[in-house]
């Protein structure tokens, strides 16, 4: 592979709702996507980053700064995902940054080796069972509705977003309204303390899956607190940006199910890790989202294929977000999304799409 030049792209895509979460509400999915031109093909990536630093401290315009700033830089015509996230080590944090890069360049490269990225990451599955993530609502009747919806259209797994002042009830409610036989699970996106042990015990009653990432991210002594003290398992979401991370989560009991989202962690190489080291110790994972237009959703998708993968995610079909997608749109097939199996990571933006978004960069990489 010669890698000859990096494209930043940036544009917006309207969500088909407003989406809340404990830490606020968006109405648009803002973009940046990675371009990596080689010799004879292209690749691209997807930052997860959203335009404000709430969900974790990373946001777009900084990915975008540190991208140019100092992952570029460190780029050269012979370089690969692999020799990327070596040299880049030495940089810290920034993991969104570092993972729309390495993804840009993994598509290229497995392109030019005419391979796709689940062959390459060691998917075991051809299609994958479909979640869905549903914000916290104006009422509890929205609620119902939207659930029976999702319901309806044939995910597998409904998680709720809750906050404190919004879970029990709502809980509650749903479970009542949809049966036993549901997969329904709660995100607080850390949002309580350790404090609340008591009151987010009452959710044991109620069979959930899991909570995801009740508290901030870096308590993980209150975790294991947490852990001790409620049935329902505890998954971490934010908290685990790294291999290290979610080994020392798992050796402390803090939790005892990790959601792996590639782009908090800098990439698919780290992601394959955690999965792996999961894998090997029999704890469950799953793959998270961070609204992906179709070029980070496709990506996601061959990850949520390896073995390891045993809950449904919250990959979900691109309607749940999107009227149009940057890509041919993924669909939701009797509950299941078909894993990309062609070139790379199977992808690439419509033209028609691309033409609404623009070009805000373009580096060109040193020979070697
Ligand atoms: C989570 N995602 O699991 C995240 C949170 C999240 C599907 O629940 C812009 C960028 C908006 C990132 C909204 C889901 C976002 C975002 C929510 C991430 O915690
Ligand atoms: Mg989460």
């Amino acid at each position: 592979m010669t890698l000859q030049a990096i494209e930043l792209w940036r544009g917006a895509i309207d969500l088909v709702s407003p989406f809340r979460t404990s830490f606020g509400t968006d109405t648009a999915r803002e973009l940046l996507y990675v371009h990596a031109i080689g010799d004879k093909n292209s690749g691209w990536g997807e930052c997860v980053a959203g335009v404000e630093p709430n969900y974790s401290s990373e946001y777009l315009e900084n990915c975008q700064e540190v991208v140019k700033r100092f992952l570029v830089p460190m780029l050269r015509s012979d370089s690969t995902a692999q020799s990327f996230v070596a040299s880049v080590a030495s940089i810290r944090g920034n993991y969104m940054s570092k993972a729309c890069v390495e993804v840009a360049l993994l598509d290229l490269q497995l392109r030019d080796q005419n391979t796709s990225l689940a062959k390459f990451l060691g998917a075991t599955q051809t299609k994958v069972r479909s979640g869905v993530s549903v914000g916290i609502q104006n009422t509890l009747d929205d609620l119902i509705r939207v659930v029976g919806e999702y319901i309806a259209q044939g995910y597998v797994r409904v998680k709720l977003k809750i906050e404190p002042g919004t879970d029990i009830e709502l809980v509650r409610t749903v479970r009542k309204e949809f049966g036993d036989d549901l997969l329904l699970q709660v995100d607080a996106n850390a949002a309580y303390t350790v404090a609340d042990a008591k009151h987010l015990q009452q959710l044991d009653a109620f069979n959930l899956l899991l909570i995801e990432q009740p508290l901030p991210e870096d308590d993980l002594a209150g975790h294991v607190e947490l852990s001790r003290a409620i049935k329902t398992p505890v998954c971490l979401d934010e908290s685990v940006t790294s291999l290290d991370t979610a080994r020392g989560a798992l050796d402390l009991k803090a939790c005892s199910v990790i959601n792996i989202k590639p782009g908090r962690v800098g990439g698919y190489l780290e992601a394959k890790k955690i999965h792996d080291l999961c894998l090997d110790r029999g704890v469950p994972v799953w793959c998270g989202g961070m609204l992906e237009t179709g070029i980070g959703r496709a990506a996601n998708l061959a990850l949520a294929a390896l073995p390891g993968f045993t809950l449904p995610g919250d990959i979900s079909a691109s309607a749940r977000y999107f009227a149009r997608d940057i890509t041919t749109p993924f669909v939701l097939d009797q509950g299941q999304i078909a894993v990309p199996n062609t070139v790379g990571i199977g992808v690439a933006p419509l033209p028609e799409m691309l033409a609404g978004f623009k070009k805000v960069a373009t580096f060109e990489v040193a020979k070697r």
